[in-house]
């Protein structure tokens, strides 16, 4: 089995991210893993393509949900896996392959915005990828990022993975009917969620674990 999604086509790619998530799915659900798990699903198509765009040298910053973004960036499904089975799904950091999670909601655009700053006043040519959700959206901190990146035309594309939720809750609830018009360096596409906001649909029995985690 190859270690990571490199050099497979779009239809190979596919099928293996959502395999890697059913083998997690399984995990969790026989209770092998302590720790909220953000599960992706619904939006493999979608990703495929903007990853196209990404080049080996971009930096990628991603979510709380971001298992996706790192396979897709080249990461190895093991590597992922031990971060995930040691409570770090949420916390995902690899420096070769420039990549970068935050759990906190709305947490990497400032990042992000400074390393597109960085890259310009280098005269680098690779640029800065930057995932949020639509939660992240109602967020100042991400209106901040966006209004420097635009202001000072930095190497940054902000993507707005929009699955009409915050945690569970839509946008019409959050902001009534307000729509944003976002400058250019800002691109959103729409999917249907998979899983629920965290784990999945069913029920975990915890109890046999010992208190204070995993007993490894
Ligand atoms: C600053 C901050 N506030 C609240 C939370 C709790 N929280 C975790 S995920 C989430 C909603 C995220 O929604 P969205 O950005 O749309 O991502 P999705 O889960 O829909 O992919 C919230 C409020 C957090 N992690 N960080
Ligand atoms: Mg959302």
């Amino acid at each position: 089995m190859s270690p990571n999604l490199k050099n497979l086509s779009d239809e190979e790619k596919e099928i293996k991210m959502i395999e890697f998530v059913k083998e997690i799915v399984e995990l969790w659900e026989a209770a092998k893993i302590p720790y909220p798990i953000h599960f992706s699903g619904g939006n493999e198509k979608e990703l495929i393509k903007i990853f196209s765009e990404i080049k080996e040298g971009d930096y990628v910053f991603s979510t709380h949900r971001g298992h996706y973004h790192y396979l897709l960036k080249g990461g190895d499904f093991e590597k992922l896996k031990e971060f995930i089975l040691r409570g770090d799904s949420m916390h995902i950091f690899d420096k070769d392959l420039k990549f970068l999670t935050s759990a906190i909601v709305a947490g990497t655009p400032s990042i992000a915005a400074g390393v597109a700053y960085a890259l310009k006043k280098k005269n680098s040519e690779n640029k800065v990828w930057c995932f949020i959700g639509d939660g992240a959206e109602d967020e100042g901190h991400f209106y901040e990022a966006v209004r420097y990146v635009d202001g000072w035309d930095l190497p940054c594309t902000f993507i707005i993975e929009d699955n009409d939720r915050s945690v569970e809750t839509p946008k019409s609830e959050r902001y009534g009917k307000s729509q944003i018009q976002w400058p250019s360096c800002v691109r959103r596409y729409m999917y249907k969620p998979k899983y629920p906001h965290v784990a999945t649909e069913n029920w975990v029995d915890f109890s046999g674990m010992k208190a204070g985690g995993p007993s490894f």
